[in-house]
């Protein structure tokens, strides 16, 4: 989730229908600021470094992320159902470790996380690094998010990486088509864990259920506290709505409908939790009408889309085959 566009309903009601005049790490800032969050871990729970494992050849890692996963019948049932999957062994420990010495080097030479201690780093795949280029282009990742929507094939809407750094807190409710500038129900997103996360780091967390969006819809969206975050959580408990938020094994990958309600908790860890994140709409899908925004981002992942057409720029590759 990112792109800082609200649909126009969302930011009529929350006020907030302008540009986003400061950068990345300040608008993560802003948004974990509207967490129902405790406050900091009065102590960080200290866990071991990842296991050191063989790092692929860049040509193994191509191969890794082209070959196709069998998705059963079951699971893409599942996925619709539910508006959410976790796939275990998706990757190899080896092909995530090369992402993490990326993820590592790109956020050392980076501006840093803002004083959420959230850092997000978008469009990687444009940049210097082949193996982030490698995983946010996977047909791996490209066909299973194709499958589980049941759509011929998917475009990349944008890549992300999300780290959280130790003691940073609570990603709060949300469904990122609330987000989203693009006139079409089949959006996915692959949340891709760099490392193992274990309860106390914070998983990605997802309220069961494609429709379970309309619990949530009479919760007015407020830019200027956690009442949001608050409402959701008891729509959800009032409802007896079941939350998956069940650790991540290393290989493990979910993937959430754009209409799936998520959160995450802090990171009470000594280590920083990376995610890759890509998002994918299927292909054939057009930019709505009248797209609001409130940041120019919009035009860093779809440049030259126009209001109403079929989305196909030089930056949304289809990532399927
Ligand atoms: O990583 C997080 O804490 C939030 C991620 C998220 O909301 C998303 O990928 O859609």
């Amino acid at each position: 989730m990112d792109s800082r566009i609200l649909s126009a309903r969302a930011a009529k009601q929350s006020g907030v229908d302008e540009r986003w005049a400061e950068g990345n790490e300040a608008w993560w800032d802003w948004y974990l600021s509207l967490a129902a969050d405790d406050g900091p871990p009065a102590e960080l729970v200290e866990l071991a470094p990842p296991a050191p494992v063989a790092l692929p050849s860049l040509e193994a890692l191509r191969e890794e992320l082209a070959t196709p996963y069998a998705l059963s019948d079951a699971e893409a049932e599942q996925f619709r159902a539910e508006g959410y999957l976790k796939v275990k062994d998706v990757l190899s420990p080896g092909a995530l470790a090369l992402a993490r010495v990326e993820v590592e080097r790109l956020a050392a030479a980076g501006d840093g996380p803002g004083t959420s201690g959230f850092l997000s780093l978008d469009m990687m795949w444009q940049g210097d690094s082949e193996v982030l280029r490698l995983f946010a282009l996977s047909p791996r990742i490209g066909r299973l998010a194709a499958d589980l929507l049941g759509v011929a094939d998917t475009r990349i809407y944008h890549d992300n990486v999300l780290s959280k750094t130790p003691g940073c807190g609570r990603t709060p409710w949300h469904f990122d088509a609330h987000h989203f500038p693009i006139a079409s129900r089949d959006i996915v997103t692959s949340w891709i864990p760099l490392q193992e996360i274990p309860e106390p780091m914070g998983p990605l967390a997802f309220a069961a259920g494609i429709d379970t969006w309309t619990l949530a819809e009479e919760v007015d969206f407020n830019a200027k506290d956690s009442s949001y975050d608050a409402g959701v959580a008891e729509a959800f408990k009032a409802a007896g709505v079941r939350v998956d938020d069940s650790p991540f094994a290393l290989g493990e990958v979910s993937f959430h409908h754009a209409w799936c309600f998520h959160y995450a908790r802090g990171n009470a860890t000594n280590r920083s939790r990376q995610v890759m994140a890509t998002t994918y709409f299927a292909d054939g899908a057009k930019l709505v009408d009248n797209p609001t925004m409130v940041s120019g981002d919009f035009e860093k992942f779809l440049p030259g889309a126009r209001p109403g057409a079929v989305i196909d720029t030089p930056l949304n590759p289809i990532v399927s085959r």
